[in-house]
């Protein structure tokens, strides 16, 4: 990390009180003209700064970039995102995920691509994953749980997601089971997790999210123009992907934690209040059978209950889900 970089961070954290030159000269141990030299490399970076006379300089404007530096100024994590691998592009997030958590990465790294090439979701589907204008990351966790719990991790993170979304744009959007988040019937997020286990149990999870964030309609491939949306296309604003990936490392953390400490239950309950699946008439598309009927709920491992027209019972471990 170079001292400009130092710099934006400590700017950044300062907010809108503006820091005397002097004083940045004085804790980067510099000139005054060296500050104001990283000063305008940083707006060549695409900062914009505001000198506020006789009171020092405030940022105004940052680059909508995504840089492990960025990302970390003001984030409030005690564990998940304190190391974070920023890449402009890789095929997916995913295989350098796998990767790293082989080569010892800690619980809690993060790796985010501002472009995926070949983004992937489950059964090796294409995710969409445009330029900038989304979210393409994976959370690396080590959790001491066994590895037939790790499907749960995918609901915890549901949760997770959705509430920082909330917090960032103020609307509420609706969980699919079991990784879809829907803006009406329309997909803004997919989470796709992972495993690396052996007879210890589980090494890692790698846990993927992909959040459509400032896409227009015509952004999208168009095998997905018409079932996909963006934070922008529902809310009308320009989102903050720096704020929303700080939101949501923030939300995964708080409720991992709850997760590990009290299980599954109060996370049920959570999931529920969010879900749209639950109470409608679905169909259940599996490897080898379709299901209609009633989604009745999730049990405490997360399976869904689906009951069909005979009044049976059917746990359904995984699927895909259509509503009716
Ligand atoms: P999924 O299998 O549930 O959904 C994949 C399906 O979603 C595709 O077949 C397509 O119909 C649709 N789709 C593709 N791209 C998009 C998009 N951008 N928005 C809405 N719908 C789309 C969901 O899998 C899990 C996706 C996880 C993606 C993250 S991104 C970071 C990480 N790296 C990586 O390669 N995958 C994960």
């Amino acid at each position: 990390i170079t001292v400009t970089h130092k710099l934006a961070t400590r700017l950044l954290e300062a907010g809108a009180e503006p820091v005397s030159g002097q004083q940045l000269a004085e804790e980067f141990g510099v000139s005054r003209t060296a500050i104001w030299k990283h000063m305008k490399e940083l707006e060549e970076m695409g900062y914009e700064i505001e000198s506020v006379r006789k009171k020092g300089y405030r940022i105004q404007k940052s680059p909508d970039s995504l840089e492990a530096f960025l990302v970390q100024a003001g984030l409030k994590t005690e564990k998940i995102g304190r190391r974070i691998e920023y890449l402009e592009q890789c095929a997916s997030t995913q295989i350098v995920a796998h990767q790293l958590a082989q080569e010892g990465a800690p619980d809690g790294t993060v790796v985010i691509a501002e472009l995926q090439t070949e983004g992937r979701g489950r059964l090796m589907r294409k995710w969409d994953s445009a330029k900038g204008q989304g979210i393409w990351m994976s959370v690396i966790l080590r959790p001491d749980v066994p590895p037939h719990k790790a499907p749960q991790f995918t609901l915890v993170a549901a949760v997770a997601i959705v509430r920082a979304i909330q917090a960032v744009i103020g609307l509420e959007a609706s969980i699919k089971w079991p990784n879809d988040i829907l803006f009406g019937t329309k997909k803004a997020t997919g989470i796709l997790t992972e495993l690396q286990s052996d007879a210890d149990g589980i090494q890692a999870l790698i846990i993927g999210i992909g959040v459509n964030v400032n896409q227009e309609r015509e952004d999208f491939d168009v095998e997905v123009q018409d079932i996909a949306t963006s934070l922008h296309l529902e809310s009308g604003q320009l989102v903050n992907r720096r704020k929303l990936v700080q939101e949501i490392l923030h939300s995964l953390e708080i409720y991992t934690q709850m997760y590990i400490e009290e299980g599954f239950a109060p996370l049920k309950e959570l999931w529920e209040g969010h879900s749209a699946t639950i109470g409608k008439a679905v169909r259940a598309r599996m490897s080898r059978e379709t299901l209609e009927g009633i989604a009745e709920g999730i049990t405490e491992d997360g399976v869904l209950q689906l009951r069909t027209a005979d009044g049976r019972l059917h746990g359904i471990y995984s699927a895909d889900i259509e509503l009716k």
